[in-house]
């Protein structure tokens, strides 16, 4: 099994209602390292970089509006097949759809708020972590 590299959000509602701990908590509990932690407010440029894949599309306006609405907490996570890994625990994009266990599953009801990003593959993993951190902040 690869050790991965996966990026992390804790989106604006998830520090607002102050569960970020909690989240983090379930990461580490399953055995994933923290390699890189931040709270910062995204900037709309960046948050455009992140997510360009969605421009164009009905959601993208409310998208970058919720993202951009207050601080958020980006991280880098690492450990075998971190990228799916993550992505399981986080559950489905659509909290109604997502199993309890998981964290939108637990946390969340509605996709304009939920909760967690997480990168969807290798290859959006490295470009979404050079968005938010340089390769001295990453710890070996
Ligand atoms: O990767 P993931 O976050 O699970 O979903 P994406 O399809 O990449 O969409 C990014 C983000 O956009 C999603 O977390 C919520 C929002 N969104 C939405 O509000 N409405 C949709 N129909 C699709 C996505
Ligand atoms: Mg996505």
């Amino acid at each position: 099994d690869t050790i991965e590299r996966t990026l992390v959000l804790l989106k604006p509602d998830a520090v607002q209602r102050k569960i970020c701990g909690e989240i983090i908590s379930r990461f580490e509990r399953k055995g994933l390292a923290l390699t890189a932690l931040k709270l910062l407010a995204l900037p709309p440029e960046t948050a455009a970089k992140h997510y360009e894949e969605h421009l164009g599309k009905s959601f993208y306006p409310a998208l970058i509006e919720f993202i951009t609405s207050g601080p958020i907490v980006a991280m880098v996570l690492s450990g075998p097949n971190a990228v799916k890994v993550v992505r399981a625990m986080m559950g489905t994009t659509n909290p109604v759809d997502a199993m309890p266990g998981t964290i939108r599953g637990d946390y969340a009801t509605v996709m304009s708020s939920n909760i967690v990003h997480g990168s969807d593959s290798i290859a959006s993993a490295q470009r979404e972590i050079a968005i938010y951190f340089t390769e001295q902040e990453l710890v070996q």
